[in-house]
């Protein structure tokens, strides 16, 4: 064996010695790198995860919110339209009740209209022919209103027809008749003597009626 020989084997076995260990050391690093990359890849997954369901809880909540006040506020507008309705309701039946009361008033009024207040009789006196009596067979005292009236000797009573049919005053002793007496016409009688006139109407004649005169 040549020295030059010995000389390249022992710079082969040192270079192997160097290099060897350094070179397989350099590959765990690298192997360590990509085990790291992924790592990290790994990590940055797995926190896009969290950041999404994170997300997603907060988006449900606001969801959930925007329900919740949305029903709050649907409550509140039905409470309100309720109260309002029940003021409308309230309202109307007070009218209503205004308006009846107002009525009855008006009709006490003509009816104590039958006489004077100092206590005579009166000189004039209107009786309406009531709407509906041509087919209503027990208005009774209601057909004419006021059914029963009284005037001085020498007053007049005058039959005013609110119906839209035809109505008469005819005494049944047969001493005064208004004869037919039409829709919104009216006609007049002036009693001279002293008594009591009871009359129907001949067309209906369950409508009944007296004349008082003194
Ligand atoms: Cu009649």
């Amino acid at each position: 064996m040549n020295t030059k020989l010995l000389a390249s084997i022992a710079v082969f076995v040192l270079l192997a010695a160097v290099v060897g260990p350094s070179l397989s050391s350099s590959a765990f690093a690298a192997n360590d790198a990509f085990m790291k990359i992924d790592g990290v890849k790994g990590e940055a997954k797995e926190k896009k995860a969290e950041m999404k369901a994170k997300k997603d809880d907060k988006k449900a909540e606001l969801k959930a919110k925007k329900d919740t006040k949305k029903a709050e506020m649907k409550e509140k507008k039905d409470t309100k339209k309720a109260e309002m309705k029940e003021k409308k309701d309230t309202k109307k039946a007070e009218m209503k009740e205004k308006k009846d009361t107002k009525k009855a008033e008006m009709k006490e009024k003509k009816t104590t209209k039958q006489t004077a207040p100092s206590g005579e009789a009166l000189k004039e006196v209107t009786v309406d022919m009531v709407k509906g009596t041509a087919s209503d067979t027990n208005c009774g005292d209601k057909c004419y209103i006021p059914s029963a009236v009284t005037v001085a000797v020498g007053g007049k009573v005058t039959w005013k027809n609110v119906d839209s049919a035809a109505h008469t005053a005819t005494a049944s002793d047969g001493s005064f008749d208004t004869s037919l007496v039409n829709a919104g016409a009216s006609a007049s009688n002036t009693f001279n003597t002293a008594g009591s006139y009871p009359y129907i109407c001949i067309l209906h004649p369950w409508m009944k009626g007296t004349v008082n005169v003194q």
